[in-house]
């Protein structure tokens, strides 16, 4: 076990321990008039059920004024492994979307659903909504294994089921045992004492911190693999599954300024059959519960772990936990990390369509009625939804029949994809502003803008069907995996961003600091000349982000620096 004393544990820790496996005080809190808010100690608890505490950031100097308290309200997390969701889950979403949440869904980068706005008073009536449809929050946030990821679209391998299975089956391997979820939000009795409730996998405390692992059929990256704490990568031979490659310790979070924190890419450490990933994840699990550093939430995340004991030492204390060591890790090779829109069949001859969500906001618009299109085709009830890692929403599982009929609804609410250009189509945004309490500039309202004038950008140098990978967050902690992106939006005060620049298409090279602290006008100009330049003397088929490393405009160190240090910044 880790050399960590009791003395120097983060709050959190003793936050977790005294919680009886998450109960806390959070029934109490639930009840009390008194205010809008939950306990402190409960806000930490809340998240391992899915829920955060926020406030309307718009307003909130203005209550402050006023002497009012924040407009608390809660963003609930639903877990959804593989984002798979029957047509009547997403009906059920739709309805709580629209009665107690903002009037929209938001899909996630994580497959996920949140919802946004939800008063103290419908926590409970949302929560059980949410449980009604055969989906729940438990583990979607928290220092747990959170939503597992898996490939979104079925007609990218025949391996697709497969895969999804298997990461159905590890969500469930590590899900938390505790009745604490359904006595407070489902009145439920308690079934045994509390005292003796034992949670296999996790223990008392749980994990040092959150824990992300997702499955990748190669060439596809859409689930960003390099970024997760636990990757498992499908082998495929003569069309068969006969394993996966292990990953650990990818990760994207960082502080502005503070060097012991950067993103990370996942390092190979093996390959093993397919019945033994949950004995695998379980072990992987279990070592970074034990070696996770437990005093600093900023240096307790797996891929801190793994720098400062070592990989080898790693994969040495995973094997060592399993019946069966990880054999050598099998070649692999990655094409891109975006999805492709419109119709495609799979090898089973169903059918699929993906249909582009900016930024995860399912919401009607005047010129995009999205929400109410969703609904009048889950309502056909026809095959199943899949939310993309890209915030995006495929319907697949279509005979030919059914996508006559989809097809129609698509042409009556005008919601195809003619008129999304490449780079839209590829580009991701967080939440931020005005819901997420570590926004430090907008993100989510704020990219489809920029997106246009880097649009025109592209148009006017003739490159506007070169897709580019462009992704914005509000702060550093990478919510949309901005550091794999070959354009990164780092926010760093309002209407100002550090950009980044040079990751790889296929998502396996990180970027790095290019510009620090830098208004609209500045991002446009800069990205004017690089990309007139990668416009006149691009090779063949040659991504921006790798033209900007074969032009030495940026040039990778490896180390942390690539993020604290703007080495071009005076170009
Ligand atoms: Fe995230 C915290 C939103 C994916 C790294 N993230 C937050 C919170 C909960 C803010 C907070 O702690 O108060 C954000 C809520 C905003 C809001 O109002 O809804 C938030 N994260 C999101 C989502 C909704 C972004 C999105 O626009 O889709 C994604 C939800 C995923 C899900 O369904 O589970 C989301 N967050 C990610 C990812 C991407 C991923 O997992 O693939 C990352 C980077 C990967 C990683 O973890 O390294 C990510 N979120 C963070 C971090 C930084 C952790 C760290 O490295 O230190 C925080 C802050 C923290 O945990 O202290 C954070
Ligand atoms: Fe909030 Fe930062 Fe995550 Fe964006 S990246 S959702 S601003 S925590």
């Amino acid at each position: 076990m880790s050399d960590t004393v009791t003395k120097s544990l983060s709050d959190v820790e003793r936050i977790k321990t005294a919680s009886r496996n998450l109960r806390g005080t959070l029934a109490e809190s639930l009840l009390d008039p008194l205010t809008g808010a939950i306990a402190a100690d409960d806000t930490q608890l809340s998240k391992f059920h899915g829920i955060y505490q926020q406030d309307d950031r718009d307003i909130r100097a203005e209550r402050r004024k006023q002497r009012l308290e924040p407009a608390y309200s809660f963003m609930i997390r639903a877990r959804i492994p593989g984002g798979r969701m029957t047509p009547a889950q997403w009906l059920a979403f739709d309805a709580i979307g629209q009665r107690y949440a903002n009037n929209s869904v938001r899909i996630t980068t994580r497959q996920a659903v949140q919802f946004h706005g939800v008063i103290k008073r419908e926590l409970k009536t949302t929560m059980q909504g949410i449980n009604a449809s055969l989906l729940d929050t438990l583990a979607a946030c928290g220092d747990v294994n959170r939503n597992v990821m898996a490939p979104a679209s079925p007609a990218s391998s025949p391996v697709f089921a497969e895969v999804q299975a298997a990461a159905q089956s590890m969500s469930d391997h590590l899900c938390p045992r505790t009745g604490a979820y359904h006595e407070v939000w489902l009145d439920k009795q308690k079934v045994i004492d509390t005292a003796d409730e034992i949670e296999p996998i996790y223990g008392k405390t749980y994990l040092p911190r959150k824990f992300k692992a997702a499955f990748v059929i190669p060439p596809d990256n859409d689930v960003d693999v390099y970024s997760q704490d636990l990757g498992f990568v499908a082998i495929v031979t003569a069309g068969q599954l006969i394993g996966f490659n292990v990953m650990v310790g990818g990760g994207m979070g960082m502080s502005h300024g503070e060097v012991a924190t950067y993103p990370r890419l996942a390092s190979t450490i093996g390959f093993c059959p397919p019945h033994a990933v949950n004995a695998v994840a379980e072990a992987v699990v279990t070592t970074q519960r034990d070696f996770g550093d437990r005093t600093n939430r900023k240096h307790a995340l797996l891929k801190y772990t793994i720098d400062t004991h070592g990989l080898e030492w790693f994969r040495d204390e995973v094997n060592r936990r399993l019946s069966q060591p990880l054999e050598p890790a099998r070649e692999v090779g990655f094409t891109h990390t975006g999805d492709r829109y419109g119709w495609q069949s799979a090898s089973d001859g169903l059918w699929q369509h993906t249909f582009f969500v900016e930024n995860g906001r399912v919401a009607d618009s005047e010129s995009r009625p999205l929400l109410s299109a969703l609904r009048a085709i889950a309502r056909l009830n026809l095959g199943y939804f899949v939310l993309t890692p890209n915030q995006n929403v495929i319907i697949a599982g279509l005979s030919d029949a059914d996508r006559t009929k989809v097809a129609y609804l698509i042409e009556t609410f005008a919601i195809g994809v003619n008129s999304v250009t490449p780079l839209r189509g590829q580009s991701l945004a967080c939440v931020g502003f005005p819901t997420c309490g570590l926004a430090m500039a907008e993100s989510e309202r704020y990219m489809p803008d920029l997106v246009s004038e880097l649009d025109a950008l592209l148009a006017k140098h003739g490159i506007a069907d070169v897709p580019i990978v462009a992704r914005m967050t509000g702060c550093p902690n990478g919510c949309a995996r901005p550091y794999l992106a070959e354009i990164g939006l780092v926010g760093k005060a309002p209407g100002r961003y550090n950009l980044l620049l040079g990751a790889s298409f296929n998502g396996d090279r990180l970027n790095r600091l290019y510009q620090e602290n830098i208004d609209e006008a500045s991002i446009v100009a800069t990205l004017d000349v690089l990309l007139g330049e990668f416009a006149a003397t691009r090779r063949d088929d040659e991504a921006f982000g790798d033209f900007l490393h074969r032009s030495g405009h940026v040039s990778a160190t490896g180390t942390a620096d690539d993020f604290h240090v703007a080495a071009v910044a005076t170009r």
